[in-house]
């Protein structure tokens, strides 16, 4: 007797997403994933990012995704909104949201009160790129600590991608590091990359970046 084995892990996976995508149409919440390696910003540019979009009268909400610990949720506290946490460490560890992951989080929201919602995926340049989740809009945050050279050797987190916020900018006079460069390597990944320079400790760039967010399409 044939034994059923489920191969496509990816339409598995699709097919979670596009529930999700379903929930986030019925109640029109926006939905950006945001992908990086780890420490490169995410969860500072999102303390800075969700006070903008508050002013402006919209509802936000975050998964924090993580593989262990609330820490992010806790740091994401002050701003008031609906937070969940996402851990990944009791169904295995993945190095990535996946979108059961977010099927699951999105029971503890009321969705009919969100404009906006950020997925904070996992540290990881890699595997977060491969997965949809049924967000509007993937951006990948890439810390001008991390070196030029990134956007060659991750290509995929960088074609995937609509825009790229380059941040750390206020460390630029302390580093030996070329912006230019920088942003020719993210072009030669995806030339159709909307990049913005930004820093979530003196707020340069934040406005830009959040008038990206509101852009319709
Ligand atoms: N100088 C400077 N430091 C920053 C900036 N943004 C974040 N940091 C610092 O970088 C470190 C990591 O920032 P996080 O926001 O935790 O990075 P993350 O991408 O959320 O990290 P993980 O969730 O662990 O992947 C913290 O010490 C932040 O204070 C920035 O614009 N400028
Ligand atoms: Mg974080």
């Amino acid at each position: 007797m044939d034994i059923p084995v489920i191969r496509d892990v990816l339409e598995e996976t699709n097919a979670r997403a596009a529930e999700n995508r379903e929930l986030f149409d019925k109640h029109g919440v926006f939905v950006v994933n945001i992908m990086s390696s780890p420490g490169s910003g995410k969860t500072t540019l999102l303390s800075k990012t969700i006070p903008l979009l508050q002013k402006r009268g919209l509802k936000c909400a975050v998964i924090e995704g993580d593989i262990t610990s609330t820490l992010d949720s806790e740091r994401l506290r002050p701003l008031g909104i609906p937070v969940v946490q996402a851990n990944t460490e009791p169904f295995g560890g993945d190095c990535h949201v996946g979108s059961h992951l977010v099927q699951a989080a999105l029971k503890h929201f009321d969705l009919a009160a969100i404009d906006v919602l950020f997925i904070e995926n996992i540290g990881n340049l890699v595997c977060p790129a491969e997965f949809y989740l049924g967000e509007d809009r993937k951006a990948v945050v890439l810390s001008i600590t991390e070196g030029e050279d990134k956007p060659l050797k991750y290509p995929l987190m960088f074609r995937e991608c609509k825009a790229c916020v380059l941040s750390k900018m206020d460390l630029a006079p302390h580093l030996d590091v070329n912006i230019e460069s920088f942003k020719e390597n993210i072009r030669k990944t995806n030339g159709n990359m909307d990049i913005f320079p930004v820093s979530s400790k003196t707020g340069e760039g934040i406005e830009k970046w959040v008038e990206w967010l509101l852009k319709k399409g």
